[in-house]
């Protein structure tokens, strides 16, 4: 399954490349915006997945919002995720798919199109980049990259999250980056680039394909309690390989 659907993210993202962004509308709460752009990635990637299963339900974050029936299997889909990095031609936006059943994520895949970096990941088999296994790193904070958000949801509040972790990393890590797509900098974990990433707020087809991705490359990712992430309604997550992770909770909890 998982190579079926990165195969419609390569197809579908190359044509993003070449996309206008279009017209810009704001979405709901601050500097939330959704272009033409997504808009049309959000229908090819629809009409493409129903060839991938035709019974699946398509739900996308640019659409009214579907309940998907119990037993019932579908596709979480953000056809661009890092929509303001988008924007700003900045050449670090995803198009990210999760294939759900029983409400758990199966099968996934990530695809930037600037890079040509496809990864892919199905439950129990593994996580890929461009078909190659990846693993998460051992590196703890305290010799790590951290990746931390707050363009998502209240603002307030996402910056009250995220201050007391951004000095204790800026004193105590090896540096902070901040990647404007959350699929993305989760994929990142995975494959062992950067270690550990937290955001107070965000939506399921932020982290739905990501989360299963970073789990099978060996790292951890739950909502800021430490809990399972829903896939129904918006959460703060932190991820991280298994150190990286102790480490971030602890900072979490702490401040
Ligand atoms: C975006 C995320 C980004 C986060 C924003 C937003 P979009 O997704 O991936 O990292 O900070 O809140 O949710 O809206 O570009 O698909």
């Amino acid at each position: 399954m998982f190579n079926e659907l990165g195969a419609v993210l390569r197809q579908t993202g190359q044509k993003l490349i070449n996309e206008d962004i279009g017209k810009i509308d704001k979405k709901e709460g601050i500097h939330n915006y959704v272009t033409s752009a997504d808009l049309h990635i959000q229908e090819e990637l629809k009409e493409a997945l129903a060839d991938v299963d035709k019974d699946a339900v398509f739900v996308g974050e640019e659409q009214e919002h579907t309940e998907v029936a119990e037993g019932r299997n579908y596709f979480l889909v953000d056809p661009i995720d890092g929509t303001t990095n988008f924007i700003h031609d900045m050449g670090l936006s995803c198009l990210a798919a999760a294939y759900c059943k029983d409400r758990n994520v199966i099968a996934a895949a990530v695809y930037n199109p600037y890079t040509d970096e496809l990864f892919t990941a199905e439950k129990g088999k593994g996580a890929y980049l461009n078909g190659r296994a990846i693993r998460v790193s051992e590196r703890p904070i305290s010799n790590g990259l951290v990746a931390l958000g707050a363009g998502g949801g209240p603002r307030e509040e996402s910056i009250k999250h995220v201050l007391p972790i951004y000095e204790y990393c800026f004193l105590n890590s090896r540096g902070i980056r901040s990647i404007g797509s959350a699929e993305l900098a989760i994929c990142y974990i995975a494959a062992g680039r950067i270690d550990a990433y937290t955001e107070y707020h965000l939506m399921p087809w932020d982290y739905a394909a990501g989360g299963l991705i970073l789990k099978e490359a060996g790292g951890e990712i739950t909502d800021l309690s430490g809990a399972p992430l829903p896939l129904d309604r918006p959460s703060g997550i932190a991820a991280g390989n298994l150190l990286a992770y102790a480490d971030i909770m602890r900072l979490i909890k702490e401040k």
